[in-house]
């Protein structure tokens, strides 16, 4: 590897929606950084609609160009998802690779993807997506070079022939069909017990609760998405039946919607879930909004109307623990933890007990008829 790749990040904001914006942009930020970059600036313009040919005002055009060559920048990437026609404008006009929310989104999914099925998923939502792009951006893809926005699971280098895309497309989900019948066997057994499932925002604490109710070794990282494949677990609780946890993929503020088309096998585990467990990083300041993401993304998977209880995690880093008990009327489904220091972890795993308990009478109840 060379040395990281220097960008910066682009987008437009009304006023009205500025405070929104910056915490966007933020968020593009960790992910520009997760995917390996150097960011070197970051811009909000003011503006109440996007410049037909350039989205950003041509007037910031000549001021990005100016920018990249002095400070050597290799990206820009924008907060939003660009249209093909966009993105031929200002590579053309800027001369330097350009890159929307979406595809850097993808970019980390392709680098963390370690099974089959996940490389196999995440190379399928990429060449969707690059196909949605091909009008008005051709052969432009494969003119500025590798890197960022362009790697696929393994480092390969996507493809940009329409025909041969929608060759390897075919050829792919042939291959996700066959590893998912292999699956099926396993999953319908699975559904004889009780299963729980872990959702919530990326980087929200869920692997660590994992680890800590399974006594697993999923992997834990302070980055965007560290985890992309399901793993599914015995909870350790006194019963004489195991009970199943799922640990899998965060939710993201505009998951790119092929990559939930493409994931749907992956979150098959929380659509069928007996019980969902949201957990929420409770130290970020705009966790109401990341909550409503979850709600919506939950809703979108079919899995809207599953029994979830909350788990508000990172109480460690709270100074004021007063507001917790402002923060939800569901108090029976609403638990305080840190993973980190485990306190209140004995309280919320108790009363998980008893919850599960509930869930074997319903579920063996409905068995028996
Ligand atoms: N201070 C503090 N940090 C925590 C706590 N729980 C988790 N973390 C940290 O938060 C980061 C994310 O934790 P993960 O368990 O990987 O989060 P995740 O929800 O699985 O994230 P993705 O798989 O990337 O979506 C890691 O750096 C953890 O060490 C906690 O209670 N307190
Ligand atoms: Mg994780």
């Amino acid at each position: 590897m060379g040395r990281p790749e220097k960008v910066i990040l682009l987008t437009i904001s009304d006023n009205s929606s500025r405070q929104k914006t910056v915490k966007s942009l933020e968020e593009l930020e960790s992910l520009a950084r997760t995917a390996g970059c150097e960011v070197t600036g970051k811009f909000i313009q003011i503006k109440e609609n996007p410049d037909p040919a350039f989205y950003i005002g041509k007037g910031k055009v000549q001021e990005m160009k100016q920018i990249i060559k002095e400070k050597d920048i290799d990206a820009v990437i924008f907060d939003v998802p660009l249209s093909g026609r966009y993105h031929r404008n200002l590579e053309q006009e800027l001369n330097i690779k350009v890159i929307d929310r979406v595809e850097l989104i993808m970019d980390i999914f392709a680098q963390h993807a370690r099974t089959k099925a996940a490389k196999i998923q995440v190379e399928l939502a990429q060449l969707k997506y690059r196909l949605t792009q091909l009008k008005g951006r051709g052969r432009d893809l494969s003119r500025l070079g590798g890197g960022i926005g362009t790697r696929g699971p393994g480092e390969k280098k996507l493809e940009v022939d329409r025909r041969k895309i929608m060759n390897r497309i075919n050829a792919l989900n042939k291959e996700l069909k066959r590893i998912e019948i292999s699956k099926r066997v396993q999953r319908k057994r699975r559904k004889q017990l009780i299963q729980i499932a872990l959702v919530g925002y990326t980087n929200a604490g869920k692997s660590s609760l994992m680890n800590l109710l399974t006594g697993s070794t999923c992997k834990v990282e302070n980055t965007l998405f560290s985890t992309l494949d399901t793993t599914t677990r015995r909870i350790k609780v006194p019963l004489n039946i195991p009970i199943l946890l799922t640990d899998t993929v965060g939710f993201i503020e505009n998951l790119p919607a092929e990559l939930v088309v493409s994931f749907r096998s992956t979150l098959s585990v929380v659509k069928e879930a007996d019980m969902l467990i949201e957990v929420i990083d409770i130290s970020e300041e705009n966790f109401r909004e990341k909550m409503q993401v979850v709600e919506e993304t939950l809703i979108g998977l079919g899995a809207g109307a599953i029994p979830r209880i909350s788990v508000f995690n990172k109480t460690d880093l709270v100074l004021d623990t007063e507001y917790f008990s402002q923060l939800s009327e569901d108090s029976k489904n609403t638990f305080y933890i840190s993973c980190k220091t485990k306190e209140g972890f004995e309280n919320f795993k108790n009363m998980l007990v008893q919850k599960i308990k509930e869930l074997l009478k319903i579920k063996y109840f409905s068995f028996k008829i």
